[in-house]
């Protein structure tokens, strides 16, 4: 049952490899290569590279060993290859090193976005917001235990092609997936399917939906292995005031899952002050009558330059029906560029 039983059928850091080679011979061409000529239609092509890394102490009071870690540290890189066509590869080195996503994106239009390769399941706000944009330390506990690509422990991602609409009013993406996570081939011939739309009807408005059909990846000793997602999400920034909802209803095997986030933040001092306060509470078992696991987190992130912040944020979590609560403190700096 174990994902860790699969077996891996290409290493990340070869596929890495071959993706940096290809890249590289693109972006710079052997001599005698001439890109006027063989590629008339390309202007320069700029490689952004990005850089975070998070650094955290964690205070789990009674419950654990205090720690300090490094969270993450990644490094991307985007090119524009021709004018319709961009590619994006970050990878992480904490561990070891990994590949997080590797994906090519062909505009279609202005509007219409092709995008194949490894990257984020469309489905969910808190989950397509990157990493470093998180306004509390540890994403929700429920995205992280029902958002596809989490719940496998992907990090969100898988691989696939999904095709996007990007506009000020509409943002839907509908899309095909291994639905075996990242860095492995499928393991069956079923494509999960993941499906959103956001409509912004009012500036700083935001209300949209995502729904995931889908087969978990083992196969042993299963009788069912559906894997379906629903989420409604909402957004509302208006002033100084953000606030954020999340509604999660999950299928899992022949068991329901659901959970939903609530998230207020403010901004101070022009934006370089921010407390932030969010609930959350996850079923994991609908079945079963208070079972719930609650969870208040209160924060504040001091923003010290784009990408570049210190946060602190305390988490008591409370799991019924016991009444046993867990707090835990919690510190990161991040920087990044
Ligand atoms: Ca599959």
């Amino acid at each position: 049952m174990s994902r860790m039983e699969l077996k891996m059928p290409w290493s990340p850091q070869l596929l890495f490899l071959l993706i940096v080679l290809t890249f590289s011979w693109l972006a710079f061409p052997p001599p005698g290569w001439s890109q006027e000529e063989k590629l008339p239609v390309s202007a320069q092509r700029p490689v952004d590279f990005s850089v975070f890394a998070q650094v955290r102490y964690t205070d789990y009071s009674s419950n654990g060993t205090d720690t300090f870690s490094l969270r993450r540290v990644r490094l991307a890189l985007t090119s524009a290859v021709l004018p319709s066509l961009d590619f994006k590869v970050q990878i992480e080195q904490t561990k070891a090193i990994s590949l997080v996503e590797a994906y090519l994106s062909f505009h279609l239009s202005r509007y219409l976005e092709f995008r194949a390769g490894q990257y984020k399941v469309p489905f969910s706000y808190e989950n397509l917001k990157s990493a470093s944009e998180q306004d509390f330390i540890n994403r929700s506990s429920v995205v992280e235990t029902l958002c596809p690509g989490r719940d496998i422990g992907s990090q969100g991602r898988d691989i696939g092609a999904t095709l996007w609409f990007h506009s000020a009013a509409i943002e839907a993406a509908i899309g095909l997936l291994n639905g075996s996570g990242i860095n492995r081939l499928d393991n069956d011939d079923h494509k999960d399917k993941a499906f959103r739309l956001v409509l912004s009807p009012l500036r700083g408005l935001s209300i949209g939906g995502s729904w995931y059909e889908g087969l978990w990846p083992e196969t042993q000793n299963v009788s069912s292995r559906q894997r379906r997602r629903q989420g409604l999400e909402a957004q509302l920034k208006s002033g100084l005031l953000s606030i954020n909802g999340e509604y999660i209803l999950a299928k899992n095997y022949d068991q329901e899952a659901a959970g939903w986030v609530i998230q207020v933040s403010l901004f101070l001092r022009q934006g370089r002050i921010q407390p932030v306060v969010r609930f959350e509470s996850l079923d994991q078992d609908r079945a079963v009558k208070d079972n719930e696991a609650e969870a208040w987190t209160v924060g504040i992130n001091f923003h010290l330059a784009p990408r570049t912040k210190f946060q602190i944020n305390r988490e008591s979590r409370l799991f019924k029906p016991e009444t046993r609560r867990e707090n835990i403190y919690l510190v990161q700096f991040q920087i990044g560029f």
